[in-house]
């Protein structure tokens, strides 16, 4: 199974005054798995191709603000998963105080622009730290899905509008990671925040999608409006729905109140330590966006069920994909959990067979519930 190489990016943190600030984002490109049931609400085609290439000036941004992530400590959630899993095994608790209290450090990096102006490279700024001891102990944990908790959002639909990035980041991400620490339930679709805000202030007056870290730009500057104060209009009729601007102040107040921290990547994802940092995140509840070639996604089959293990059952009879090509179907989408026992019988001989294990991040844009 595989897919382009790739980098990846992410966004954190951070509580400031009477602002919350947390989140991720990222590039990715290795093992998807992720489901193709519809929310069919909408009548119209649904779109897809809301995620362009970053400009110059984005990818400057990019190197100036977001964090290059070499470590990742776990939280007191990742500590609660962990030793829950440790206590099903008959395993003693790791101690409690190994959980970091502070959010914002539970993310150590420098910006590219840091690593470069001390003559570093960045394989040389993350080499120390893909090491075992550097990073805090997944141990065997089979599996995380943060879109099971209270405080993720349920899946929602971008609709005919081509606001994938900025649906991605916005409804998904800083939804979950604002209901997170501000112990908010949202699965029951109770709060959100509006896409309609972030995209229509960022699209330069048009449908034409936008990029993931100028929408992370936004959040952090302006925060987002909440979409019981500016709900998001899943139509691209009228176009109003993708170029009105909030005109009343309680929009932009409300919106001031819920900023982000800081952004960040996660780089090396198509190795084991990239790919552990990746579920190290998704471990202490992080939500991760990702940009991929939507209609590049070739080879669906049905997860299957492997009678040895319990851990796939929640996800057997979704589809899993096994490789991207390039359609320039650029798409922004959202990783909520991994699962490393899930089998893509890629043969269809009914027989697990070396290489048909998978182990997967998952997404939720798409996941049907
Ligand atoms: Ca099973
Ligand atoms: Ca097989």
């Amino acid at each position: 199974m595989n897919c382009r190489r790739q980098t990846g990016q992410f966004q954190v943190d951070a509580i400031e005054s009477s602002s919350l600030r947390s989140g991720l984002l990222f590039f990715l490109a290795v093992l998807v798995l992720f489901s193709l049931g519809a929310d069919l609400r909408a009548q119209e085609p649904r779109r897809t191709d809301g995620c362009r290439p970053p400009t110059d000036e984005e990818k400057q941004w990019m190197k100036d603000n977001m964090i290059v992530t070499k470590t990742v400590r776990p939280n007191e959630l990742a500590m609660k998963r962990l030793n829950g899993f440790r206590k099903a095994k008959g395993l003693d608790a790791l101690p409690a105080d190994m959980a970091i209290a502070d959010e914002a450090s539970c993310v150590d990096g420098k910006t590219q622009a840091q690593i470069e102006k001390e003559g570093m490279t960045l394989n040389e700024y993350l080499a120390p730290a893909l090491t075992e001891a550097a990073n805090p102990p997944l141990g065997d944990l089979p599996a995380v899905d943060n879109s099971l908790e209270d405080w993720f959002p349920p899946v929602g639909d971008q609709g005919t509008i081509g606001s994938c990035a900025a649906y991605s980041s916005t409804y998904y991400t800083m939804t979950s990671q604002i209901a997170r620490l501000r112990g908010w339930k949202v699965s029951d679709g109770s709060e959100s925040f509006s896409p309609r805000f972030t995209y229509n202030l960022v699209n330069t007056g048009q449908d034409a999608g936008t990029w993931l870290s100028t929408v992370y730009a936004m959040e952090q500057a302006h925060g987002a409006a909440r979409t019981s104060v500016w709900p998001y209009i899943p139509s691209s009729s009228p176009s109003s729905n993708y170029l009105d601007w909030p005109q009343t102040a309680n929009i932009w107040k409300d919106a001031i109140n819920y900023r982000m921290g800081r952004s960040g990547m996660v780089f090396n994802i198509d190795t084991e330590a990239g790919l552990k940092t990746v579920k190290s995140l998704l471990l202490n509840g992080y939500i991760l966006n990702y940009a991929t070639d939507i209609s590049g996604w070739q080879g669906f089959y049905k997860i299957k069920d492997d009678p040895s293990t319990t851990a796939d059952d929640a996800l057997v009879g979704q589809s899993c994909t096994t490789y991207c090509q390039y359609w320039g179907t650029g798409h922004g989408m959202t990783v909520v959990g991994f699962n490393d026992n899930l089998w893509c019988d890629v043969n269809e001989n009914n027989v697990l067979d070396t290489g048909e294990n998978l182990k997967s991040l998952f997404s939720s844009n798409h996941l049907k519930k």
